[in-house]
């Protein structure tokens, strides 16, 4: 498994600490150092097999900072990192999960107040010792202390892009040890939620403990948490992975009850009852002719169980897609044949939401049109971030800038063998209003709005102003939430798409794991009032453009048939909609 994304993690929470201590610019550095890596298409681990040298071929990794990346590698951690943990024991992700806490903060009450974990940080906001300190405030205690209720609820929640790696890098493992045979990711993650409380593998077979061996001594496994005869738990980079091992003749109906929801399966098993059936893990068996139905798991005759849509086919039903298995009215569409005609990964042919080292990004234009290419889109829309609310440090363009990196856009569409739209992502303000001018969004081919400020409270008219605005396309990211971190806008996504669908504009959902913004119950709303949704990674370097695929199955958890996908269509077909 590649490594980067460990080892960047470790750099970054150095470079917190170093922030906390007041370290003035040095934690920029190593926070520099920790993106290049990430992004890196090297494999960070067999740079370091070279020694510092090979580290240091990479962009802003200088020569103290590759040693620490050796040392990293080899030994999982590095010395001055475990020496800061010592010397100032806070617990900083944890803290910094907070909306508005960041290292600094962290810093700042630790110091005043020994403010050490979640806890500490709640009964000091409580007892009102916060707003004492100097720089806080009564507003910032009351922040803080809704921060940390629903930083406590998302705890122990992983994101879904966390967790999926881990899930198929699982099931490779399985797949390649001969007493397996068949393999299925469950529960939420087979479902594409946002976020996974574990990640659930079903295998198939007749020899379980040989399967369940090779699992507690599977390489990527960091702690075996329990094991059983047919089941066991590990841990595997920061994720707990659960491996259960059933009877092949049995894997159909434990992977339609292991993969979800709870609210679903309970649904599934009335719907079966009303038609005399019983439905388990072991099978559907038709009870009908029985007197007493406790008498055990398996009883009456079994009619399925081998295989999962068996299960749904016992009962009349069509199979019914994974991201559709929430208790939304799934079974009764079933039933009557309107199951939707989900689009299917595959079909997203381009991506409008793209930024460059103009504003945020990493590369430049022609650069992250090339990667498009290669990622094999059709077309790609650049997107830069615009000046205006919420854009902090610089990184907007105001329109003199935008107008420059127009020219050069379409210098590079001239030469590029994909459609490149010119775009924006421009801010949508608090009072509604966009954050470039009007000429210059006219000449745009594509203008993605998003709100980046003041994200609590109701944001519906805000965004109804926004996608009425005559040369808004996409609303990105409507919401503004970041998942585990902060709620976003409270929206009614209702009037928002209705007030899309009469304008044309698209919603986004968003794919980068951590906003999945709009999500899957939204998405079914936007699409039933009619609007068009538009799915984009919001990519600042190339990677990240297969993000795609979380949007697609966001996207899919909120029953979006292919027509209802800006993205999937042609370039000709986008070009129609944005005109
Ligand atoms: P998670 O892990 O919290 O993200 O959510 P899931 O859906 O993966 O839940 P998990 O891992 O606790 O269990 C996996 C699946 O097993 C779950 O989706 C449905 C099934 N299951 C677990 N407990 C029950 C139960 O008490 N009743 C029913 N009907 N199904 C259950
Ligand atoms: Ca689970
Ligand atoms: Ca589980
Ligand atoms: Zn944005």
């Amino acid at each position: 498994m590649r490594r980067n994304a460990e080892i960047a993690s470790l750099l970054e929470a150095y470079a917190d600490r170093l922030e906390a201590q007041g370290v003035d610019y040095k934690h920029r550095t190593y926070r520099r150092a920790a993106e290049s890596i990430r992004d890196a298409p090297e494999d960070v681990a067999d740079l370091a097999a070279e020694g510092p040298e090979g580290v240091q071929r990479l962009d802003d990794v200088g020569e103290s900072i590759s040693k620490k990346v050796v040392e990293a590698v080899e030994t999982g951690t590095f010395e001055q990192l475990e020496d800061s943990r010592e010397e100032f024991p806070v617990e900083m992700a944890e803290l910094t999960s907070v909306e508005g806490v960041g290292p600094k903060t962290v810093g700042d009450l630790y110091r005043a107040l020994d403010v050490r974990d979640l806890d500490d940080l709640e009964r000091a906001a409580r007892e009102g010792e916060i707003r004492a300190v100097s720089g806080f405030g009564e507003k910032t205690e009351r922040n803080i202390l809704d921060g940390v209720e629903f930083a406590r609820q998302s705890q122990g929640r992983q994101l879904l892009g966390d967790a999926r790696p881990v899930g198929e890098a699982a099931l490779a493992f399985f797949e390649a040890i001969p007493e397996a045979g068949r393999c299925e990711l469950a529960g939420s993650l087979r479902r594409w939620k946002p976020t996974i409380g574990d990640v659930d593998v079903l295998v198939g077979s007749d020899d379980r403990e040989a399967v369940v061996d090779a699992f507690t001594d599977w390489a990527e496994a960091d702690e075996v948490i329990e094991a059983g005869s047919d089941k066991a738990s590990v841990r595997s980079n920061g994720q707990r992975v659960d491996l259960r091992v059933v009877a092949p003749q049995e894997f159909g109906s434990a992977l339609q009850y292991f993969s979800g929801s709870k609210a679903h399966n309970i649904r599934f098993r009335n719907y079966a009852i009303e038609r005399g059936y019983k439905v388990n893990e072991y099978g559907i068996f038709d009870v009908s002719e029985l007197e007493d139905l406790d008498s055990g798991q398996r009883v009456g005759e079994r009619v399925a169980g081998e295989t999962e849509d068996g299960m749904y086919e016992a009962l009349d039903l069509p199979p019914i897609p994974p991201e559709l298995r929430e208790d939304r009215g799934e079974i009764d569409a079933a039933a009557s044949g309107d199951l939707p005609d989900l689009l299917a990964p595959g079909e997203v042919r381009g991506d409008l939401h793209v930024h460059t080292d103009w504003s945020d990004g990493t590369l430049s234009v022609e650069e992250m049109v090339a990667a498009a290419a290669e990622f094999g889109h059709e077309f790609v829309c650049i997107a830069d971030h615009a000046t205006g609310p919420g854009m902090v440090g610089g990184v907007g363009l105001d329109d003199e800038a935008l107008r420059e990196q127009l020219t050069e856009i379409r210098a590079v569409a001239d030469d590029a063998d994909i459609e490149v739209f010119a775009g924006v992502e421009a801010n949508v303000a608090a009072d509604g209003t966009v954050s470039v001018g009007d000429d210059l969004l006219a000449d745009l081919d594509c203008v993605v709005a998003s709100p980046h400020s003041g994200l609590d409270g109701d944001g519906t008219d805000r965004l109804v102003a926004a996608v009425e605005h005559p040369e808004v396309d996409v609303l990105g990211h409507p919401s503004g939430r970041l998942i585990n971190q902060r709620a976003g806008l409270e929206l009614d996504v209702e009037a928002v798409a209705r007030a899309a669908a009469d304008h044309g504009t698209a919603l986004e959902v968003n794919s980068n794991p951590h906003r999945l913004d709009l999500w899957g119950s939204a998405v079914k709303q936007a699409v039933e009032a009619g609007a068009t949704v538009a799915i984009d990674t919001d990519a600042h370097a190339p990677p990240e453009y297969g993000n795609v695929r979380y949007g697609v199955h966001t996207a899919r958890r909120g029953w979006a048939e292919t027509d209802d996908v800006l993205n999937a269509r042609d370039a000709a077909g986008v070009r129609a909609f944005l005109d």
